[in-house]
């Protein structure tokens, strides 16, 4: 029988595995693997389970001869060729994206545009926003309204302060047991909150002045780590945006959980929710049943999608 592990980091030739007992070893692939039928830089990812042959036991090195079937996987463009992915990470349960309405401020449009990602994807999202310790009225007035519109289609909002100790522990009963990628704009206070859950791990955290963007292109790779209550976070420095691979204009309102359940009510079958008569969608943003914003959203990110030439 062969030995199993799963991938907690990927370095681009190295990988460090780690078997079910715990040992950790530097892995190496060996051969071509053609993996999901999909053109991808990078042939394993961090959460990948594969398997392996011991090469040296004396300074824990072992080849990766084989890769099991992934459970899902989220990419991203390849930050070498734009017209690869590469894949992000591999056997995910959810996704934690962290959210700032201030210092910086997240926009709606890129959590929307995150959220049709992860349903594409069928990974769970919760959005977490952080630095509640800096909203003024403004900023909480927005959190409510934003609580209230998400929570009403079905998404889990969790507030938190980090530096206030306040809905942190809400945030990681959340993550017990599971594997959960923490997505997020730079800046929002994911190494922070990784670093409170492992207070040994001192991960990097970036100054105030870092997060507009400049100066920070050192490369970096998606880690994961293993949770003392029981689960794993992924961390993915420098990954600001997941990409919108595959999505056609056709289904795009399928990704919009509101959406997904009126589309069969619209006139046409291949309704795109824009000019069309009969359109259940239009009529239930008319109705406030849908919320404005999130029609928005939507309108935006199908300006976005090529037309898919059949
Ligand atoms: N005021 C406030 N600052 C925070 C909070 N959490 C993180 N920060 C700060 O936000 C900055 C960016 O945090 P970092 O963890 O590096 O963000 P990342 O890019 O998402 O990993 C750092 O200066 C943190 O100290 C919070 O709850 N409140
Ligand atoms: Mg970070
Ligand atoms: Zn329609």
């Amino acid at each position: 029988m062969a030995n199993k592990a799963i991938v907690y980091k990927s370095t681009g030739s190295w990988y460090i595995v780690k078997d079910a007992s715990g040992n950790t070893f530097n892995a190496r692939i060996k051969g071509i693997f053609k993996i999901d039928d999909i053109t991808s830089t990078n042939p394993i990812a961090v959460g990948d389970e594969v398997d392996f042959e011991m090469e040296n036991e004396l300074e824990h090195t072992v080849t990766i001869t084989a890769i099991s079937d992934r459970k899902n996987y989220i990419t991203r463009v390849s930050p070498h060729n734009k017209n690869k992915k590469h894949i992000v990470a591999a056997n995910l349960d959810q996704t934690l994206l962290f959210a700032t309405l201030k210092d910086p401020k997240t926009s709606q449009g890129f959590i929307d545009r995150f959220l049709v990602t992860a349903e594409a994807y069928h990974i769970p999202a919760i959005i977490v926003f952080n630095k509640i310790d800096v909203y003024r009225k403004k900023e909480m007035d927005k959190l409510e309204e934003l609580t209230d519109m998400y929570e009403t289609i079905g998404y889990k909002i969790l507030p938190m302060s980090i530096e206030k100790l306040e809905g942190i522990n809400e945030v990681s009963d959340q993550l017990k047991n599971k594997t959960t990628l923490m997505s997020g704009h730079s800046g929002v206070g994911k190494s922070t909150f990784i670093n409170w859950l492992f207070p040994e791990l001192s991960l990097k955290t970036q100054g105030v002045s870092d997060w507009s963007g400049k100066g920070l292109h050192t490369t970096t790779f998606a880690e994961m780590f293993d949770l003392p209550f029981g689960g794993k976070v992924i961390d993915t420095p420098g990954i600001r945006e997941l990409g919108l691979v595959d999505i056609s204009r056709q289904e795009l309102s399928h990704y919009f959980p509101e959406m997904r359940d009126r589309i069969q009510e619209c006139q046409f079958n291949n309704c795109l929710h824009m000019e069309e008569p009969g359109c259940a969608i239009k009529e239930a943003v008319q109705e406030g049943d849908i919320h404005m914003d999130r029609y928005v959203s939507y309108c935006t990110i199908l300006d976005s999608l090529e037309e898919k030439s059949y």
